[in-house]
């Protein structure tokens, strides 16, 4: 019998949601109970692509809208021979962001329709398990202000919220609501619980392509 493949899973939400801390702790959970994972993140800023992406998040450079939709979406394609190799290998990885933000965030902006921005990514490696960290903003105030960084305000991260919400609507893809207000190690013990099942389901089953 072959290698059983591991899991995609991916975290998504909207900023200080606590997704990074959340892969983390996910991450080390996974491996101490025996299991292979690996943490990746979106935006890949290592790459060449990241590098173009990092300096217009950083508003170091502009990039008209459209474009930089596209190097995001180029940023997951340029991972995916990797990205399958791993999970072929057996190893489960746990995303920080992925195409969903992609999506949430150029349709926020004015005259991006959700299905425009879903097309550059349609047939990516399709996730076995999305969890969106739900926190409303009044919550997570106390967690700090924004960064500097483009898109950090609360009028546009209440307009990718809401983009999300028609997301997670889509039953093609398998989204988890988590309530992300709750203390770390509450938001923990559900994702690492859905995150076993979620591993122990996909290890039959083929890997499937996002949005086809
Ligand atoms: P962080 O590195 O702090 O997660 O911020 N984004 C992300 C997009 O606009 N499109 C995408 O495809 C992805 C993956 C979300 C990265 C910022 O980039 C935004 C916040």
């Amino acid at each position: 019998m072959g290698v059983r493949r591991g899991a995609l899973i991916v975290l998504e939400g909207v900023d200080r949601a606590g997704k990074t801390t959340q892969c983390k702790r996910l991450v080390q959970a996974l491996r101490d109970s025996g299991k292979e994972a690996e943490m990746m993140r979106f935006p890949d800023r290592t790459t060449m692509i990241g590098q173009l992406i990092s300096s217009y998040l950083e508003k170091k450079s502009n990039l008209e809208d459209h474009t930089v939709h596209l190097l995001f979406s180029a940023n997951r394609w340029e991972q995916v021979p990797l990205m399958k190799k791993k999970l072929e290998q057996g190893i489960s990885l746990v995303v920080d962001r992925y195409a969903f933000s992609g999506v949430a965030f150029t349709s926020a902006k004015p005259g991006f329709s959700l299905e425009w921005c879903q097309n550059p990514d349609v047939g990516l490696p399709k996730p076995d398990l999305v969890m969106f960290l739900q926190v409303n903003p009044a919550e997570v105030a106390g967690r700090g202000g924004f960064g500097d960084e483009r898109y950090e305000t609360s009028v546009f991260q209440r307009a990718v919220q809401q983009k999300f919400e028609q997301l997670i609507k889509d039953p093609s893809v398998n989204w988890k609501v988590i309530d992300a207000a709750r203390s770390i190690e509450d938001v923990h013990t559900e994702i690492k619980t859905l995150s076993e099942n979620a591993i122990n389901i996909a290890e039959n089953q083929p890997i499937g392509e996002l949005w086809k």
